[in-house]
């Protein structure tokens, strides 16, 4: 049976040639997978929620090899005029109500489409991944840093792609997990920040308390969350074996630190944009 659909395609001969394009559909909400290095070849897998091959019965080939749907085409096209991409076209209006541009990525043609959502009422809110102007904390513990250094590159990377300054992110590093509940509240009540990320990992074998520990953190983080108003990020691993920790802070399973991040930058400006929605109603 099917387990994974693959569009593989060669941008050039070196690793730099495929960078940029790497970087430009990270920017876009694809998270890093699995990456390989051999005999002076490199490939960086880019993976999406879902993906699907199209058959298509029609008298002509579409215009693009790869179709990315995109929750907003708007802000996927602000993300691409920012960066050096050759656009084949200009965003606009499909006749089946949908948002689209195209791309040329070393000759790799990418449509980019928003999909009108019929179950979507007008007055549905959604946070977008646009962290430019943002600010974020990212409380790691220092416990098992072999796991948590991979977990906050992960982190910063998301915040980075999404476009937050280098300045306007603060690494604010804690003993172990136990006191990240403590040190995120503390960066919370601030007010400095628009979002935490909070980024640990507990392992059962190394703590005979690490149940305890596990529930302890995690309410710690969600009650700091709740009562401050800030949104916190949740990427405190709690795993059986170093081998699931090693598994989701950059390879099989991606890296749980990344995704902690692009959660934090989209519940900050769901945040702004719920506040912004009360304050315009009476
Ligand atoms: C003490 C301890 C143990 C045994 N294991 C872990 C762990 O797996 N992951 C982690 O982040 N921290 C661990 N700690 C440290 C505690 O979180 C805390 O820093 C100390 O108990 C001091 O309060």
């Amino acid at each position: 049976m099917i387990r994974n659909i693959i569009v593989p395609r060669v941008l050039g001969r070196t690793e730099d040639d495929l960078r940029a394009a790497a970087d430009l559909l990270r920017a876009l909400g694809a998270a890093p997978g699995y990456e390989w290095h051999k005999e002076g070849a490199h490939g960086v897998q880019l993976e999406a929620p879902k993906g699907a091959i199209e058959l298509i019965a029609a008298s002509s080939a579409p215009a693009s090899d790869v179709t990315v749907e995109v929750s907003d085409a708007e802000e996927a096209w602000e993300i691409v005029k920012n960066r050096r991409v050759k656009i084949l076209h200009e965003i606009g209006d499909t006749a089946y109500g949908a948002r689209i541009f195209a791309i040329d990525l070393n000759g790799l043609r990418i449509a980019i489409v928003a999909y009108p959502r019929k179950d979507r009422d007008p007055n549905d809110i959604e946070g977008s991944l646009l962290a430019s102007g943002k600010r974020f904390a990212i409380v790691v513990a220092r416990f098992n840093s072999f796991i948590t250094e991979r977990l906050l590159d992960g982190a910063l990377l998301a915040l980075r792609q999404s476009g937050a300054d280098k300045n306007d992110i603060t690494i604010v590093r804690v003993p172990g997990s136990f006191e990240i509940p403590a040190a995120s509240r503390q960066s919370a009540q601030s007010g400095k920040y628009d979002a935490i990320v909070c980024i640990g990992c507990l392992l059962r074998g190394d703590t005979l308390h690490f149940d305890v520990i596990a529930n302890e953190v995690t309410r710690g983080v969600g009650q700091s969350a709740q009562e401050t108003g800030v949104p916190h990020a949740f990427g405190v691993l709690t795993c059986d074996t170093l081998e699931q920790a090693i598994d989701r802070a950059g390879l099989k399973a991606g890296n749980k630190g990344y995704e902690a991040g692009l959660v934090a930058v989209e519940m900050a400006s769901l945040h702004d944009k719920t506040a912004a929605r009360v304050a315009a109603k009476p």
